[in-house]
């Protein structure tokens, strides 16, 4: 097989080996805010299971502590609006008070996935640290109405490690926005979780088809033994 992107390291993942070089390489984080998985956030009130979510949290963990490790480049991301909410478009508006937790309303947790509050913050386990770049992010993409493709570039990363929460939403939204725009990325299965079991795999399921139409897919384990070849 012909081999597109050599790299340094490899990943054992489906349908085909990964290779990076981490020097070019950032490991993205997407939405692990309290709104997504915690008790009380924006999924809860929606009346979804938050152990479906939550359950990205000790994987992404075991990454993200090995990433600091050996110096890889980590993007967060968060999802939310303006207090005003003139970001939000109307019709997401609309729909999330349809399905009882509108975006601004007040919860538990504060006013739903507005920015400050501390549902939209991400959690504790995993907030970033000094030199981490957070992307404060309207939509379900990361790269829409966000300077994340300037960083990206700014940095000379050409790899994108994918992790967070959706998967079928802004997991899925953002791997297919930095595939066109010509990201190599890979996605860690137990990295990420979905409020609906069928979407999770199907969402997986999308990604390897025609040969990797999105890139390709790994897990923690797999990921985390490529980085501990590297000296910190
Ligand atoms: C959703 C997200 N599901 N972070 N957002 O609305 O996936």
């Amino acid at each position: 097989m012909v081999e597109l992107m050599p790299g340094r390291l490899r990943v054992d993942a489906d349908p085909y080996t990964y290779t990076f070089d981490p020097a070019h390489t950032a490991l993205v984080i997407i939405d692990m805010q309290a709104d997504f998985c915690g008790e009380g956030g924006y999924v809860d009130k929606m009346g979804y299971d938050i152990s479906l979510t939550a359950c990205a949290i000790s994987p992404i963990k075991r990454v993200l502590t090995k990433a600091r490790d050996v110096g890889l480049t980590v993007i967060h991301t968060r999802e939310g609006h303006r207090p005003d909410l003139s970001d939000c478009p109307p019709n997401k508006l609309w729909r999330s008070k349809q399905i009882g937790a509108g975006i601004g309303d007040p919860g538990p947790l504060g006013r739903i996935l507005v920015r400050g509050e501390r549902g939209w913050d991400i959690i504790p386990e995993l907030y970033p640290i000094e030199g981490e770049v957070i992307i404060d992010k309207p939509g379900k993409g990361s790269f829409y109405a966000t300077d994340l493709d300037l960083i990206l570039h700014r940095r000379g990363i050409t790899h994108l490690v994918l992790t967070g929460i959706t998967t079928d939403v802004c997991v899925h939204t953002t791997m297919r926005e930095a595939n066109d725009r010509g990201f190599e990325c890979l996605l860690l299965e137990d990295c990420t979780g979905a409020t609906d079991v069928g979407n999770y795999a199907s969402a997986i399921k999308m990604i390897k088809m025609q040969g990797g139409v999105f890139g390709t897919v790994s897990n923690s384990e797999n990921f985390v033994q490529s980085l501990s070849q590297i000296n910190p």
